[in-house]
């Protein structure tokens, strides 16, 4: 059986190899809910103030930190204290990709100082293995300082229409994940890609890659630029362990309201995937 799709957060919890992984599925299990909601907002004030808001509701707040016009120390130090208070991960979209030299100044050090703050990150693996060998490289280093609370999603597709990350492109994505899975906690794909076969390797029993779905809206079909949405029951339905949703809640006239919402729309999808309801 597989369990990406039909075993509780809570099973999976209890088996998963990296301490991460299990962390996030507690988290998802004890607030009840499997919402990321991508803060794509400009200020670090409106960022903490949604952080703040929609705590309570959600397992992940996915950030674009490069969006913001202000970015400082105070950017930092406030979304770790919101993350330990309501207990939330940080996962920075930052999107990597480039050759494995470049990708680790960006990810340790740097202006943005991502790996002091973001439990999550993610790359697109059009370089090649080099920038997953290269990110798990600086994250087992033994004078990395964040040690297992560090994970990698590869991104395997994309949401937008004409988007070419399919066919080989996503194949090799599940071929890099199996051989650094240390580090790499799954995927931000449209769907599980527990099925995807591979000349290049092969599912081990005990494979549990979290799946992470973008492109989720409860209103709208898409945008004027491209982006395609599906809604939380479909994402789920097709194997998203976690949902992603922008627009739909922090665009919306209550994003508290809209963050509830989405957080209920998930869960009780969740639970039917999981035979639980
Ligand atoms: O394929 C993708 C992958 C990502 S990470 N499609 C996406 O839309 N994203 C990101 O998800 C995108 O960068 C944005 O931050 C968010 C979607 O935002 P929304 O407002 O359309 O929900």
């Amino acid at each position: 059986m597989s369990s990406t799709s039909r075993s509780t957060y809570g099973a999976r919890a209890q088996k998963h190899p990296n301490a991460l992984v299990r962390r996030l599925f507690e988290i998802a299990e004890a607030k009840k809910t499997n919402v990321t909601v991508s803060a794509d907002v400009t200020t670090t004030k409106e960022l903490l103030d949604l952080a703040d808001r929609l705590g309570p509701h959600i397992a992940v707040i996915k950030t674009h930190i490069d969006i913001l016009s202000d970015f400082s120390e105070a950017t930092i130090a406030g979304l770790k204290t919101l993350a330990e208070k309501h207990n939330f991960l940080i996962f920075e979209d930052r999107k990597f990709i480039d050759i494995g030299n470049t990708v680790q100044k960006q990810y340790h050090g740097g202006v943005l100082r991502i790996s002091e703050w973001a439990h999550i990150i993610n790359c697109s693996i059009l370089p090649g293995e080099g920038i997953v060998e290269a990110l798990a490289q600086t994250a087992s280093a033994p004078d990395f300082p964040y040690g297992p609370e560090r994970g990698l999603l590869i991104l395997a597709e994309m949401t937008s229409k004409g988007s070419l990350a399919t066919g080989e492109y996503t194949t090799r994505s599940v071929d890099y994940a199996r051989k650094y899975k240390n580090f790499v906690m799954g995927f931000v794909s449209t769907r599980s890609l527990t099925d995807v076969r591979s000349e290049n390797s092969s599912r081990s029993e005990d494979e549990d890659f979290v799946v992470f779905t973008t492109g989720v809206n409860l209103s709208s079909k898409g945008d004027k630029l491209g982006q395609q949405y599906q809604t939380p029951q479909s994402a789920i339905a097709r194997g998203a362990d976690f949902i992603i949703a922008g627009r739909g809640i922090y665009a919306a006239p209550d994003p508290v309201e809209a963050a509830k919402r989405y957080q209920q729309e998930g869960w009780e999808a969740y639970l039917a995937r999981v035979g639980a309801q």
